[in-house]
């Protein structure tokens, strides 16, 4: 692109200003002076973009679909007029609890309408709001109260997920001890549960909402202002609050849904995210609403009551592009086709995924048993940090390769660097890390009250670069091919490996449902390569079975990716959100278990336990 400020001056249209934007762009990557400024001197509400704009036009037009977590309970159809109730009701419950704009307010809640109605009522009035994800512990609930000095926290009484509940209003009883007593807390009732109540703390949001006025005029925000903080993990420390913008953020999630999704009216859209993770923010909720779309909320797993659960949610509601992860594929792949073969799926036009490298395998099954084969595939690689996609296919104009996330998307420039002397490789094929060498609206802009370490992270190693953590490879027609975190690359006898390469091949053998591979300190190969390994339903864990595994991957690769240990997994350590906690898996396999750190946010604490007991024996 050879004009890219004139690009995104223009883009800045698709949005409803207050006050016109007369600058685009004031960027500077140095280390020590890292700053990064969008339509700086424009004006705008999120809310009103996603909200009140479509009012005129698309009213009686359904905003959010909410599928429950048990499907013998009704779905909703939320249209954009009572979205425009619910959000103004809430920001109007948020400002009689004395929230103001530049606040900060804690969002803990499961996937229900309310959590969308917090985020956009934060929004209205200028609050920002944090996120936390339902699955997590009290002590991580009140890390990340305390973080950001929030004013509020907003809970429910119970969290719905796969016919179980998790407490979360206990869970915040709980955090809440370890917060400032000036905290209040707002509890939106989901299952009808009964809960402890401190009076004076406590708030019911049921009630207050019903006595609420219908109408909360939208404050008007400078486009650089957080719209909000999302907590993510780094290679180090604690996790980072990271810092998104009014104009920019918005603008970026708006422009890649449609763009991406090839969104058209009257289109029905499904991003099976979380809305306690960034894929959540961007799309489900900012950059379909921006858009007018209708978007699908579900509070369920894929698995439950059974494999078909996700199919039949696609049938029922006509979805017509589906968005999910790799992990999701995998493990529904696992359980056989006809889950999702007994289901009509000829609604679906669009197929993404978005999380992690996707192997050719569950691409393939992703493709032809999803998609049957006439569904584009979009592989989107981005992260927290970047707000919104950043190398994608885009359908129907980009040819798609199984695992490849293919090209910059419009305005990114991505860099492949040689990670020892931080040299640009313009060449290709081409193997390094991912940096990107210029701005986008979409990116981070800080990480919350600690400028200096946004700028170590990510401006520190490669100077005038944002790093992005990810090694990649650009293929000899230029496409390219994540190939993990370079912290997870393994080095044996010199040789680097992607993890998820050796991943992709166990996963390519029939017996195996899925695989984590991670080094460990080898006396003669610097690092020797350990593979835990969770068979398909009904294999036997066999020793001719392991032999056979050593051989398929020998095979697949070569004799450098031969295993040197594969430990049958019955279950990975997984985060709410699906990724495994390989940084467990690594110290497990060095038999390092005083050093497992917090284990509280996996989805299945218990599943470390079996890993340790049965580990590899080996002197
Ligand atoms: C959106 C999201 C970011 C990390 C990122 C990378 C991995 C995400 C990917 C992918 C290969 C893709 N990642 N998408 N790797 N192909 N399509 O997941 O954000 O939770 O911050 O994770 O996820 O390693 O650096 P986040």
């Amino acid at each position: 692109m050879s004009d890219p400020d004139g690009f995104w001056g223009a883009q800045a249209e698709r949005l409803d200003w207050v006050k016109k934007p007369t600058q685009v762009k004031d960027v500077d990557f140095t280390l020590g002076q890292v700053k990064i400024n969008w339509f700086a001197d424009g004006t705008l509400n999120v809310a009103a973009n996603c909200i009140d704009r479509h009012l005129e036009t698309r009213g009686d037009q359904t905003a959010i679909i909410f599928e429950p977590d048990d499907p013998n309970e009704p779905a909703q159809n939320i249209t954009y007029k009572d979205l425009h109730r619910n959000v103004c009701r809430t920001a109007n419950v948020l400002e009689s609890l004395g929230v103001r704009k530049g606040d900060r307010v804690v969002i803990y809640l499961p996937m229900i309408p309310e959590a969308a109605y917090a985020m956009l009522a934060c929004a209205r009035i200028g609050a920002i709001h944090s996120i936390v994800f339902a699955g997590f512990s009290p002590d991580a609930l009140a890390a990340r109260i305390n973080g950001s000095d929030a004013k509020v926290v907003i809970t429910a009484d119970h969290a719905p997920r796969g016919g179980r509940k998790t407490p979360l209003k206990s869970n915040a009883d709980t955090a809440l001890l370890h917060c400032k007593d000036t905290v209040k807390c707002l509890v939106v009732k989901r299952t009808g549960d009964q809960t402890t109540w401190i009076a004076g703390r406590d708030y019911d949001y049921n009630e207050m909402a019903l006595e609420a006025d219908d109408y909360c005029r939208p404050v008007e925000m400078n486009a650089e202002d957080p719209l909000f903080i999302l907590y993510t993990s780094g290679s180090t420390g604690q996790p980072k609050g990271v810092v998104h913008s009014t104009g920019g953020y918005l603008l970026y999630a708006a422009l890649t849904h449609e763009a991406v999704f090839d969104y058209k009216d009257g289109d029905v859209y499904w991003c099976t995210a979380d809305v306690g993770w960034v894929t959540g923010h961007s799309y489900i909720v900012y950059g379909p609403l921006a858009n007018g779309a209708t978007t699908v909320m579900f509070e369920g797993v894929p698995t439950y009551p059974d494999a078909s659960r996700f199919w039949q949610v696609c049938e029922k509601h006509k979805v017509n592009q589906f968005y999910t992860a790799p992990t999701a594929i995998r493990a529904l792949m696992g359980q056989g086709t006809e889950f999702a073969t007994k289901c009509d799926l000829s609604s679906l036009r669009i197929l993404g995924t978005v999380g992690e490298p996707i192997n050719p395998e569950a691409w393939n099954w992703y493709n032809d048993v999803i998609g049957g084969g006439k569904c584009p595939i979009v592989d989107t690689w981005w992260q927290t940090e970047t707000g919104g996609h950043m190398m994608t296919p885009l359908p129907g104009a980009h040819a798609t390769k199984p695992g490849s996330a293919m090209k910059p998307f419009f305005g990114v420039k991505p860099v492949v660097l040689d990670p020892q002397s931080g040299e640009e490789i313009d060449s290709y094929p081409v193997e390094g890390v991912l940096a990107i060498k210029d701005s986008w609206p979409g990116q981070m802009r800080t990480i919350w009250e600690d400028h200096e370490r946004f700028e170590k992270t990510y401006f520190g190693d490669y100077k005038g670069y944002y790093f992005s953590g990810d090694g990649c490879r650009r293929d000899e027609d230029g496409d390219y091919w994540i190939t993990g975190r370079v912290d997870d690359v393994i080095n044996v006898s010199g040789h680097r490996m992607g993890t998820a390469e050796v991943e992709s091949a166990l996963v390519a053998h029939v017996s195996v449902a899925e695989a984590a591979v991670v080094g460990y300190p080898h006396a003669i190969k610097g690092q020797g390569i350990y593979c835990y390994v969770t068979l398909m339903n009904g294999v036997e864990p066999t020793d001719e079975l392991r032999k056979e595994l050593r051989t398929w991957v020998r095979t697949e690769i070569g004799p450098i990716a031969s295993p040197d240990l594969v430990q049958w997994a019955p279950g990975l350590p997984k985060t709410r959100s699906g990724k495994i906690m390989r940084r467990i898996l690594r110290k497990i396999a060095e038999n390092d278990f005083g050093a497992l750190g917090d284990t509280s946010t996996l989805a299945d604490p218990s599943v470390v336990d079996d890993l340790v007991e049965n580990r590899m024996n080996r002197e």
